[in-house]
């Protein structure tokens, strides 16, 4: 059985989402911010979650790479099947929205966080605030996208690209709504994507209903 390691509302949603919504059997392994520096070291590298442990115990990280994997498990109507051209544009928008979206919040934050001492507090915001600018600016190219799919990342019906959109969008500054207001055909895919059963129970155990 799968074990999916995570912090509540942190980037475990999304596989945890894909989960419930594929009906995939698995334990969740609940952990605080602070045991993330322990232990949890030899599970994920940097401390990060998500981690998915597969049932021979070798472990996945990268919170795409794991929705893609249970994605690819078997036919289902939360992505393309692998190998085909359209898996193709998905797993292309699953590593943006990681690589881009998500990797520059996380450098956002680390900017605004007591661990970065480089330079002076007046430089340290500046460059922050360029970091975030930046983040408002692949929020942008999704918006635009959706107005031309048809409303959700892959097209007019929702997928699992749609979930984790969903869930980089919590973590928005200076708050979710805030780019809610700013990108309307983000904030009606949001909408869409947490009137789902099975991913609106998740978000309740995630303290986010
Ligand atoms: N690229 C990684 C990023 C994971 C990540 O940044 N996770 C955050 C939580 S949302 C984390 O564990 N941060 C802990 C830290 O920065 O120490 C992935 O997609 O899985």
């Amino acid at each position: 059985m799968y074990k999916l390691y995570g912090v509540k509302s942190w980037g475990s949603l999304a596989p945890q989402c894909v989960l419930a919504e594929l009906g995939v059997a698995h334990e969740m392994v609940w952990l605080t911010p602070e045991e993330r520096r322990g232990a949890y070291r030899q599970v994920n590298p940097l401390g990060y979650v998500p981690t998915l442990a597969l049932a021979d115990g070798r472990l996945v990280f990268e919170s795409s790479a794991i929705v893609a994997h249970l994605t690819d498990l078997k036919a289902n109507e939360l992505a393309p099947r692998p190998g085909t051209p359209d898996h193709a544009i998905y797993l292309s928008w699953m590593t943006w929205m990681n690589a881009e979206i998500y990797a520059t919040m996380n450098a956002a934050e680390f900017l605004e966080s007591e661990d970065n001492k480089t330079g002076d507090a007046t430089s340290r915001a500046a460059l922050a605030q360029a970091v975030r600018g930046k983040v408002d600016a692949l929020f942008d190219i999704v918006e635009r996208r959706l107005g031309e799919t048809g409303g959700f990342m892959l097209g007019s019906k929702a997928s699992a690209a749609d979930i984790y959109l969903m869930m980089v969008t919590l973590w928005s500054r200076p708050n979710k709504q805030a780019l809610y207001a700013r990108c309307p055909r983000i904030a009606k895919l949001v909408a869409a994507v947490n009137a789902r059963p099975a991913t609106a129970k998740v978000l309740a155990e995630n303290g986010l209903a």
